[in-house]
């Protein structure tokens, strides 16, 4: 779980680095070699380590806008998620998906820009997993700030009648882009959204990454064993913008302050060193974190720009041979609409 985190912490720096590449000084958002939105997650990591050290590469994990530690500790392929990010065709969906629509079918991760939207998939997951009698279970992340939306209630409700193996995760960050989560909702423990769909629900604090773990294994244990699904929220913090660009005018000082004062990865370290590892070990594990991160980033920016004739591949408007369209594509009409 450390070596994922700082991993996952080390990588969003190295984004950082590389996505202010020439955006400065008027921050042209479409510059640089990371064109386009750029949501980090420093504050987040040990909910994506503490949840995904329970899975498995056939569980599935649909994850928000905020998606790179989730997909880290799920084990996405790192170099190609992160050719991904930089729009390069050797990445997981040819660069065509970027940082906020990251898929990977060999480990069953996806995420969306749309916020629960991640929820009916999962649920979809967990209900071919019962019908194909397998012990696979599904996981849903999202935000405090789409605990309202429909989708994630009406999949609460799927998930509990059906008794589904999905486990829900709500990372509470306090914030929606710009609102605080009191102005969005009357519910301070988002957990409690489980008592009215008859499921159990649990709030954890991730400022103690061995908390989020165990809270997780008995929420994924009971999705393995059969006894339905968990909505388990989780208490992280935004220690950055809501993007980056974010100048954050709305966010008191105080309340920034106190994120980048509680770091959980301090404390796992803090706990490790009390179970006796020395600075050799915590060394070794971040070196080879931050190796790994190395790796990737050059790797991703040495590979291929997509060709501009492939922007029609595998979108709906040219649809694969084998998938029948009646309506002409447009590129045979020449897109004038
Ligand atoms: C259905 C939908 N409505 C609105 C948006 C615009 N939007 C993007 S992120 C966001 C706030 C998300 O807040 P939260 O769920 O708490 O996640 P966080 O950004 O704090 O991690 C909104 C409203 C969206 N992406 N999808
Ligand atoms: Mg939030």
């Amino acid at each position: 779980m450390y070596e994922n985190m700082v991993t996952a912490r080390h990588y969003e720096e190295r984004l950082q680095e590389e996505y202010l590449e020439g955006k400065q000084p008027a921050f042209d958002i479409s510059a640089g070699p990371i064109p386009g939105e750029l949501h980090l997650a420093a504050g987040h990591e040990a909910s994506g380590a503490g949840v995904c050290q329970h899975l498995r590469d056939d569980d599935t994990v649909t994850a928000p806008h905020r998606p790179h530690h989730i997909a880290i500790a799920k084990g996405v392929d790192l170099k190609r998620m992160t050719a991904e990010i930089f729009g390069r065709e050797t990445g997981l969906s040819a660069g065509k998906g970027g940082h906020m629509h990251l898929f990977d079918s060999d480990v069953n991760f996806a995420c969306s820009g749309i916020i629960a939207e991640g929820c009916p998939p999962a649920v979809g997951a967990g209900l071919a997993a019962k019908k194909r009698n397998t012990d696979s279970v599904a996981v849903a992340f999202l935000g405090e700030g789409a605990i309202d939306q429909g989708a994630f209630l009406e999949s609460l409700n799927l998930a509990s009648v059906q008794n589904l193996p999905v486990v829900f995760v709500v990372e509470d960050n306090d914030w929606a882009i710009s609102m605080p989560k009191d102005r969005i909702t009357d519910v301070e423990n988002g957990a409690d959204r489980a008592g009215g769909f008859g499921l159990p629900g649990a709030r954890v604090d991730a400022d103690d990454a061995v908390a989020v773990y165990e809270a997780a294994r008995e929420a994924v244990g009971r999705a393995r064993d059969r006894n339905g699904p968990t909505l388990l929220e989780v208490q992280v913090h935004r220690r950055m913008g809501h993007f980056m660009g974010d100048p954050e005018e709305y966010r008191p000082g105080e309340d920034k302050d106190a994120a980048e004062g509680r770091d959980s990865i301090d404390r796992l370290e803090s706990d490790f060193r009390a179970h006796d590892a020395d600075d050799e070990t915590i060394d070794d594990l971040r070196d080879r974190a931050h190796e790994r991160v190395e790796e990737a980033i050059e790797w991703a920016k040495e590979q291929p720009e997509p060709e501009p004739e492939d922007a029609y591949d595998d979108v709906f408007v040219n649809p694969p041979s084998g998938v029948t369209d009646t309506e002409p594509s447009v590129a045979e009409t020449g897109g004038d609409d």
